[in-house]
Formats: structure tokens, C-alpha cells, sequence
């Protein structure tokens, strides 16, 4: 009798949740709980500085179910200005995703913005070992314990004027886009427990150039997928935007040509900003919580679609304010962009997020996330 009134207020929190936020049911609502209720994860990026502290703290424990290091396990993150390599914060940041048993995401083993400076401009012999010694320190150092690896980070210029789409920059120039396949290879050779993923921004909306850089990403993928280079995932950063169309037929449509080719989606950046819209606080957080709501239905509606992590925890560590601090509104406020205000309260997007996750549960099932099992467990 006490269990089936446990699971009927369980039940009750739950049908209410998108709604009032479980109000007057006994468990809070956790979005990683929610998610994988319809077989998927939720998580966030986070920086050690903020994460350990409240009210973020608090919150990854009740929410996240995947932690990505937003900058820790970059490549300029490890390497001190002398040249040698510090691994402190990304183990940190590891370390955290064990205690929260979430998965961890591996971002990013290859980017032209967080190639070493002192490595911009060398022979192009001198740039291929170091950044594939590079590769293989940080996969080995976590080897077994990430579940997803960004492998290749941006990658796509649609508009570079280049024929394939394809970003003229530090990468393309000394290790060569020929030779993107090869990070995938080797990464694949050092821990094949983990997935490889390509990830990249611009490709969620309805904007021309948001077309024009999906075609290009395709084209890339397609021919990586007919080469059997090892990708598994895409992954969208999903750095949403207001003033941009979104009507998710594009999205959708998107979703279906990459499952075609075989791959799994994750949604690997999540947040919306705001930077032009008008009204005041609360119109402005209601047309963000819509815009939550109308591009995670379209992921959730997706079976390819395997996790979403949002791009930091709240209002106060988001890297748009950090970012683009000169960048506020005509009122002077900084921009709203996640799920949660600067104290951590719960705005209209946080449950824009838990009423598309609860619907997708209703509607369930399968499993589409993949190898979880013996991930993130501490290193000896
Ligand atoms: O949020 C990150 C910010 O703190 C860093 O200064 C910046 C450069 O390393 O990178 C930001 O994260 C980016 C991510 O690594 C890749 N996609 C775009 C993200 C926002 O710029």
C-alpha cells in the first residue's frame, strides 16, 4: 500500500512536472531523470571554478547526467605558458563526473581556436607530432572513462569561399583536411570504448547560412562515412538564437539525413540567447523558454537524438556573458541564456526543458544511448 501511494504521488509529480515543476510532488524534478525516462541523457558543460561552488554545485547533483569540461580538456587549457602540460582542472573536471556518475564527454581533441599559439605558425612536420602526440596524451589519460569524444571541433566555413565548405584555418593549413580522418583513426585506435564525434555550430536553425553549412557538413560526413573513417556521432552545438527562424521542419529533416548516414545525434552545447529581442525580463525569458521547448520537441521526436548537454549551468557562468560582456540589452540587463537565473532559480526555460523531456517519456519506447556501462568510473 505505501509503495503504490509512493509511486502514484511519483506519478502525479511527474504527469505535472513540465508544468508546475512537480510542485507538491515528493521528488524534485531532475532533468537527467526525466531524460532518461525516453532513453537519453542531460547534462552540462562546466568550468571547476564555478562547478564546485553553489548554487551550481547543487544543481548538477540534482540534474546532470553528462558533464563536458567546457574548457579544461582543451589543448591551450592543459598547456602552461611554458610548454608543459597541466592536467588539474580537466582531472577535476573528470573527477566530478565520477561522484555525479554521469557520463563524460571528451571536448574537444582537435580545434583551430585552442591550438597552442606557439604552434600557429611552425613547419608542418612539427605540427603533425605535436598535435598527434597531443591526441593521444589527453584519450590515453581518460581512456575508458569518456563516453564521447569530440574529436574534431568546427571544422566547417560554409562561407571560406573553399568549394567543399570546408574552414581555411591553423588545422586545414598544417595537419590538413585531407588528413581529418586520421584524428578519428587514432583516437579510435587509443580507447574504442569511447564514440568519436564531429562536432560543430550553425546548423539548428532556418537562417540560408545555417543551410549552407549543413549541405556542407553532409557532404563531409558522407564521404567520411563512405571512407569508413570511425565517427559515430554528430554533434550540434546548438547555440540557439532569438532573432534567427526556427520552425524545426529543416531540423527534422536534418535529424533524418544523418541517422541515414548511419550516425547518432547529440545535442552537445545547448542555450538561447537573446541579444536583440525587446520587452522586459519576463517576455524576454518566455520567448526563450519557447524557442527551448520548440527545438527540443523536434530532438526529442527523434530516436537518433541520444543526449543534451547544456552549454554551463546558470545566468552567472554562462560563457555568453563572459563572452560577449559588452554585448547587454538596451535596459542593461546581461543576457538570460539558460536554465537557470544568477541565483540559481529555475526561469521559464528550465521548464520549457522538463515539459518537452516529460512528454518524450510518455511516448517512449527503446533505448537509443549506447555503451554506459564501466564509464566514468574513478582511475586507479
Ligand atoms: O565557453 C567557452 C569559453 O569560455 C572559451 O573562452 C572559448 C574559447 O576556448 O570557448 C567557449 O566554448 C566554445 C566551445 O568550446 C566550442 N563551441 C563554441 C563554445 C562557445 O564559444
Amino acid at each position: 500500500m505505501q509503495t503504490q501511494r509512493r509511486d502514484f504521488l511519483q506519478w502525479v509529480g511527474w504527469a505535472c512536472a513540465g508544468l508546475t515543476d512537480a510542485a507538491g510532488a515528493q521528488e524534485p524534478y531532475r532533468l537527467d531523470e526525466a531524460a532518461r525516462r525516453c532513453g537519453r541523457r542531460f547534462g552540462f558543460a562546466v568550468h571547476p571554478d564555478y562547478a564546485g561552488r553553489e548554487p551550481v554545485k547543487n544543481l548538477l547533483l540534482q540534474h546532470a547526467g553528462v558533464i563536458t569540461a567546457e574548457n579544461a580538456m582543451k589543448w591551450r587549457s592543459i598547456e602552461g605558458v611554458l610548454g608543459g602540460r597541466d592536467y588539474a582542472q580537466a582531472d577535476a573536471v573528470a573527477a566530478m563526473a565520477s561522484e555525479l556518475h554521469a557520463l563524460l564527454r571528451g571536448h574537444t581533441l582537435a580545434w583551430h581556436q585552442s591550438t597552442p599559439r606557439r604552434l600557429l605558425d611552425v613547419p608542418t612536420d612539427v605540427f603533425r607530432r605535436e598535435q598527434s602526440a597531443h591526441l593521444s596524451d589527453l584519450v590515453l589519460r581518460y581512456q575508458g572513462r569518456i563516453h564521447t569524444w569530440d574529436v574534431l571541433n568546427e571544422a566547417i566555413d560554409a562561407d571560406s569561399g573553399r568549394s567543399d565548405g570546408l574552414r581555411n584555418s591553423v588545422l586545414s593549413k598544417l595537419w590538413g583536411e585531407e588528413r581529418y580522418p586520421a584524428l578519428f583513426e587514432q583516437a579510435r585506435a587509443l580507447d574504442p570504448q569511447a564514440k568519436l564525434a564531429y562536432n560543430d555550430y550553425g546548423m539548428e536553425q532556418d537562417e540560408p547560412w545555417c543551410e549552407r553549412r549543413r549541405s556542407a557538413v553532409l557532404r563531409l560526413l558522407e564521404d567520411w562515412v563512405k571512407r569508413k573513417v570511425p565517427i559515430d556521432v554528430m554533434g550540434l552545438q546548438a547555440h540557439l538564437d532569438l532573432s534567427r527562424r526556427f520552425s524545426g521542419g529543416r531540423l527534422s529533416k536534418f535529424f533524418d539525413e544523418l541517422k541515414a548516414l548511419g550516425l547518432g545525434i547529440q545535442i552537445t552545447e545547448l542555450d538561447v540567447r537573446d541579444p536583440a529581442a525587446g520587452g522586459d525580463v519576463a517576455t524576454r525569458d518566455a520567448n526563450v523558454a519557447a524557442l527551448y521547448r520548440a527545438f527540443l520537441d523536434v530532438c526529442m521526436g527523434h530516436s537518433s537524438v541520444e543526449m543534451v548537454v547544456m552549454w554551463n549551468v546558470t545566468d552567472a557562468d554562462t560563457w555568453v556573458n563572459r563572452v560577449f560582456s559588452g554585448q547587454r540589452h538596451a535596459d542593461g540587463h546581461p543576457m538570460r541564456p539558460t536554465l537557470f537565473d544568477t541565483r540559481g532559480q529555475k526561469k521559464p526555460a528550465f521548464h520549457a526543458v522538463a515539459a518537452s523531456l516529460h512528454n518524450a517519456s510518455r511516448s517512449f519506447n527503446g533505448s537509443p544511448i549506447k555503451n554506459e556501462s564501466s564509464l566514468c568510473s574513478p582511475k586507479s
